[in-house]
């Protein structure tokens, strides 16, 4: 039922239809197709073009476009956070836009993002934070237990690196469920994930329901 009505909507507006049906990369606005590894329905396992570093823990190995991992679907408005080298100069993600997906993968989590509009050719960490944007900068990384250690295994890792184009993918598979309601951002940081879990500044945020 579900699936018609939706296909009546794709009729008579296309517009719609590629946000709510295929779950275009297109729906945080401004997003490139070459970035778009997020991109529904090619049936590529996505994350592939400009991700580095971050450990991923599987990313993608179920398979399927992104169109296909929809439940979460957020796309701001992004949180930027002023002056984050506390030098007067120029956060690179001040002008991010697009967003992050997620769903389940059987036991699994996974977490794909898809932005623009960042500083080009530039690495970046990325990760799932505990917090709302707006409380406490996201706070802490959200690890599967508590008591280990900031891995890319025991959290969610989305570090990349941004094309020529300012644009930049991730798409990991974290083999746990995400907790409802105890993970509630994700951050873009200033540099890749360290060994430590560590990322250099936090640059900018979009909450994200999982
Ligand atoms: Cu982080």
């Amino acid at each position: 039922m579900r699936t018609i009505l939706l296909g009546l909507l794709c009729a008579t507006a296309l517009s719609a239809c590629e946000m709510n049906y295929r779950g275009s990369s297109g729906s945080g606005g401004g997003q490139g197709g070459s970035g778009g590894s997020a991109g529904g329905g090619s049936g590529s396992s996505g994350g592939g073009s400009a991700s580095s570093g971050g450990g991923s823990a599987g990313g993608g190995s179920a398979g399927g476009g992104a169109g296909d991992c929809n439940t979460i679907n957020a796309t701001g408005p992004w949180t930027v956070y002023p002056d984050p080298y506390l030098d007067g100069g120029a956060n690179p993600a001040a002008g991010v836009s697009g967003g992050v997906k997620s769903c389940t993968m059987g036991a699994g989590t996974r977490v794909i993002l898809a932005v623009s509009g960042l500083t080009a050719s530039r690495a970046y960490g990325a990760h799932v934070h505990v917090a709302a944007c707006d409380a406490g900068q996201g706070g802490a990384h959200y690890r599967n237990d508590a008591a280990a250690g900031a891995t890319p295994q025991n959290e969610i890792w989305l570090d990349f690196t941004s094309s020529a184009a300012g644009e930049g993918a991730n798409d990991v598979t974290a083999t746990w469920a995400v907790r409802a309601g105890q993970a509630k951002s994700v951050i873009i940081h200033s540099r890749t994930t360290d060994d430590a879990g560590t990322a250099g500044p936090k640059l900018s945020c979009v909450d994200v329901p999982f």
